[in-house]
Parts: C-alpha cells; structure tokens; sequence
C-alpha cells in the first residue's frame, strides 16, 4: 500500500503542480530578491512537492508598489460592472478546473479529496456571491441636514490592501478575502502559508489575462520575512489576517503605528452543546462533522463536547464507534474521511496537546495516538481522539489544538454549563443540537460566539457573516458587511443649497 500511495502521489503533482511557481507581482512571474527558495511538501508522503520562492521585505515593497500602479491607472476605472464580470470569470475559471484545483490542495494540505472538491465549490460560490454583491453597494443620503445642506456618503475602496492567510483552507481563505477585496475595487498584496502556496499560485496562471496586472500580487515566504513586512507597510491602507491569535494580537499593535485598518479570524475552542431531545443519529454525524471536518483544523472546530447526562453513555459510545469507523488513508482515495495534519510539526503540536491530557488523568474513549498503520508512516497522521474526565482549566481545553481531538463534557445544569461553555478566551462558533427551537434560541443568545448553528456544523454559505467574539477576532468575512464594512471607507460630501 505504501509504495501504492507514493506513486499516486508522484502520478498526481505531475499532472497537477503548476509550471509557474515564482512570485506573482505586477502580473509577472519573479524570482525572490533574496534568491532563496523551499520546498512545500506533501503531508501524506513527505516529499516535496515543488520549490517555492522565499519573498521577502524587498518582494513585498515591489508587490505594494505594482498594486498602487495597477490601482491608479487601472482598477480604479472599472466600474462595479466591470468587476463583476472579473469576479464572475474567476469563479467560472475555478469552477472549470474544480478537479485540479482540488487534487492540489489535497497534495499540498492533506485534507480528503472529497473535501477538497467542496472547498473548490465554495470558493467559486464565494466569488459570485461578490460578484453580485458589487452592484448594491453604495452610500445614503442623510436628512438631517434639512433643506440647506444635501448629505451623502459614498462608499470608496482603500486603495492597495494587504491579506495574510493560513493553511487550513487555503484557496479558500484566498477567496474570503479577494471576494471583498476586489468587489470593493482594492488591489491586493496577498501572502499565503508557507505550508501551502500551490493553488493559490494556480489561481493566478489560470486568471492571468483576465485581471489586469497588479490587481492582485501573491509574494510567497515565511511569516516574519515576507508577512511581517506586509502587515508593517506604511503604503497598504488595510490588512486583513488569518491565522494565530498570538500573531494577530502583534499584527494588530503593528497596524496601529500605521493606523491602518485590520480584520483578524483568529482561532476557537467552540463548545457543541447537545440536548438530551436531540435526534441521536444526527447528533452523532453532526459531532463527527464538528471535529473530525479537515482533520480538525478548522478555526470554527467544535473542539468541546457539552453533552446531557440523560444521554451520554449512549451517546459517547455510538460517537466512538462512529469515530473508530473513520476512514484514516491516502487524502487521494475517495473512500478517505480523515487524511494527515498539514505538516509533521503540526501534528507533533496536537500529540503534546493529548499527552498533556494525558498526564493530567485524563480518560481517553479513542484514540490518542498516531493510526496503526505501517503504510501511514510517512504522512503527519494522528488518530480520531476524544477525551472525556479531564479538568475544564487544563491547557488542552483552554487552547486551540487544530486536531482531530474533542473534550467531553457532561452537563445537567443548565447556568453552570454555559459558564463553562463561555469560559474560555475563545469566542468564533458554537453549535446546538436540539429539537426544542425555543431552548436553540435561548442557548444561541447566550453563548458568546460569532456563529452559532443549530442542528448542523461547518456550515459556510457565502453570504453568512463569519467572524469572532472575545480573542478570536475583529471584524466579519464571508458576508456582504465584509465589503460594505471591511474593503470600503466612507466618504461624506455635504453640499450647501443656499
Ligand atoms: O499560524 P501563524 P501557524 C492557529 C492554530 C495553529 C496555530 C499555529 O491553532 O495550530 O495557529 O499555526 C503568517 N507577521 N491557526 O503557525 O503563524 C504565516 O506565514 C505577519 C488558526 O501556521 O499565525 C501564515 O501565512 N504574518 C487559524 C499566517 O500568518 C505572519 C489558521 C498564519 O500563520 C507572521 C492557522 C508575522 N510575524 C492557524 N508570522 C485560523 N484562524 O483558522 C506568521 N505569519
């Protein structure tokens, strides 16, 4: 088997790796002023996938300077119809290429190819929905300046923006934030993880003729060499990031010596909290999805369990048979429910997290381990895990683990369990399983997050405003205040009548 998936691997990047591989400024392909270069790797195998340019400070300088070329003399001609033709012909593009685009991002990040394809799906959708949004965005007239004066505000973009994004989704996160970004008529500078460039790179080769050069510049590279340039620019006019809350606090304090605009999506520990009504099937699915969706590294991951001790033992052990059932292989397969974590320091990060517990007392209802698989050596896999019995203040509760690992918790009091639900720093999503709409709705408001879904999980249309509470971020994506809000800035002109 394992000589099995290293050729399907190496059979796949061949077709799919992208020959353009450099830095994309000004709608040319660049070399790093440094020369230096890495490797992006497969966390399935190990090996590497391609050699990426390492950007740095002079990267990032060219690309905010081609993005100012491109919005003076260009992009700040289109009219709102113009970008949303550009909008509409990037989704068609993805949408053309959903398969390639998805085994890429299957390659460079581990996650299922199934999942992959509804990444690639979301992002075309992501695109259309701004590209439509586009045409309703404007200002209003305020008539509090009576007959004397005509008030009105008009929504005008910032100019040149810059966009740092994580690995977790990364075309995905890519789209959040170029949706906006462009809809509104800003340039971008963006810089993805380094763990996965590929097909954001792709992107840009496949919609080279249809956005004018240096609308959007890609610099590829590390976080403090490439990212931390861009976020310290004093010629962007916005920086939307995500990522770290310990990084977003320090690009937060940077963009105050600018006084730039920021948006953060920092991380979660979102507590999923299930009535003793709720359908137990779909309480289990809807569990499984919660966690267990993209290994675990959603920002939005119900990563803590309420459940109500009518039904815990009933429904922990058909959680954990469900669990166990996983099908833990080759991203590639179709069959696969649970590939690697996207790099093998990853999930050393997770396993620290789960000895913690461990050595804490904890009880482990499954996993807790790396799978069994001899085949499975190369990649960064760790099994399905839940922990039950563990103290509520132990740092593998309070943190973000970014793994397949949910805490359990067993509830009948209802005030003491949504203290415990809010007692964390965290505050991105939150979910509720019940069949009593009243009972949702009371939980809903009480539970300090941005997003709360009732009898579902990782739901992400476009349009939904998503975004944190509490340490997990400043600002909404996905939604039409992203624009409206987040990529504009509002001019008042008040003209006098007399
Ligand atoms: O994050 P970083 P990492 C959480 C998750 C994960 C942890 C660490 O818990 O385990 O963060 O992941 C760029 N100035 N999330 O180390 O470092 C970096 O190059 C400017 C949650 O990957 O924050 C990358 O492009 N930029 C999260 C991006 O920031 C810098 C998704 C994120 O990397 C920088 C990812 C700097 N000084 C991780 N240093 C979510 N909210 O979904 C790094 N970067």
């Amino acid at each position: 088997r394992r000589g099995n998936i290293e050729q399907r691997h190496q059979e796949t990047a061949a077709n799919v790796v992208p020959p353009n591989l450099k830095l994309y400024i000004g709608g040319e392909w660049t070399t790093s002023s440094s020369g230096e270069t890495f490797e992006t790797r497969d966390p399935t195998t190990g090996d590497s996938l391609a050699t990426i340019q390492a950007g740095n400070h002079e990267d990032i300088d060219r690309a905010v300077e081609a993005a100012w070329t491109a919005y003076d003399e260009t992009w700040s001609d289109y009219s709102a119809a113009d970008r949303q033709r550009v909008l509409e012909e990037i989704a068609d593009r993805v949408e053309q290429q959903n398969e390639e685009f998805a085994l890429l991002e299957t390659l460079d990040n581990g996650k299922p190819i199934s999942e992959s394809r509804v990444d690639m799906e979301l992002v075309a959708d992501h695109f259309r929905y701004f590209a439509g949004a586009v045409r309703v965005n404007g200002g209003e007239t305020i008539p509090s300046g009576g007959d004397s004066q005509h008030v009105q505000t008009i929504a005008e973009p910032y100019g040149v923006v810059g966009q740092i994004i994580p690995w977790n989704f990364p075309l995905l996160m890519a789209a959040w934030k170029l949706g906006p970004a462009l809809a509104a008529g800003n340039c971008s500078v963006l810089k993805p993880a380094e763990e996965t460039p590929l097909t954001i790179l792709k992107l840009m080769g496949e919609v080279d003729d249809v956005l004018p050069d240096g609308v959007v510049n890609v610099v590829t590279g590390f976080g403090p060499e490439a990212g931390e340039p861009l976020a310290t620019h004093p010629d962007i006019r916005k920086l939307a990031f995500t990522g770290s809350t310990e990084i977003g606090k320090q690009v937060m304090a940077q963009a105050a010596e600018n006084v730039h605009d920021v948006t953060l999506e920092l991380g979660g520990k979102s507590p999923l909290i299930i009535y003793p009504d709720a359908d137990l099937d779909k309480a289990v699915s809807t569990t499984i999805t919660a966690i267990f969706y993209n290994t675990g590294e959603c920002c939005s991951a119900g990563s803590r369990l309420f459940i109500h001790s009518d039904i815990k033992d009933e429904f922990l052990d058909a959680l954990a048979s469900t669990a166990e059932d996983l099908v833990i292989d080759d991203p590639l397969l179709e069959e696969t429910t649970l590939g690697p974590k996207v790099t093998e320091e990853q999930a050393q990060n997770t396993l620290e997290y789960i000895q913690e517990a461990r050595d804490a007392g904890a009880d482990f209802i499954t996993g807790g381990d790396v799978p069994d698989d001899e085949a499975l050596e190369e990649g960064s896999f760790v099994s399905p895990t839940l922990i039950d019995n563990i103290d509520h203040d132990n740092r593998a509760v309070q943190e973000e683990i970014f793994g397949p690992v949910q805490e359990v918790f067993e509830w009948t009091d209802y005030e003491k369990m949504i203290e415990l639900a809010n007692d964390v720093d965290y505050g991105l999503a939150a979910g509720i399983l019940t069949n009593d709409l009243t009972k949702a709705y009371q939980t809903a408001k009480d539970i300090e997050a941005g997003t709360v879904w009732v009898n579902q999980y990782n739901s992400f249309p476009a349009g939904q405003p998503f975004g944190g509470y509490k340490e997990s971020g400043i600002g909404r994506e996905i939604g039409y205040e992203a624009l409206a809000d987040h990529y504009t800035q509002t001019k008042t002109i008040n003209v006098a009548l007399e």
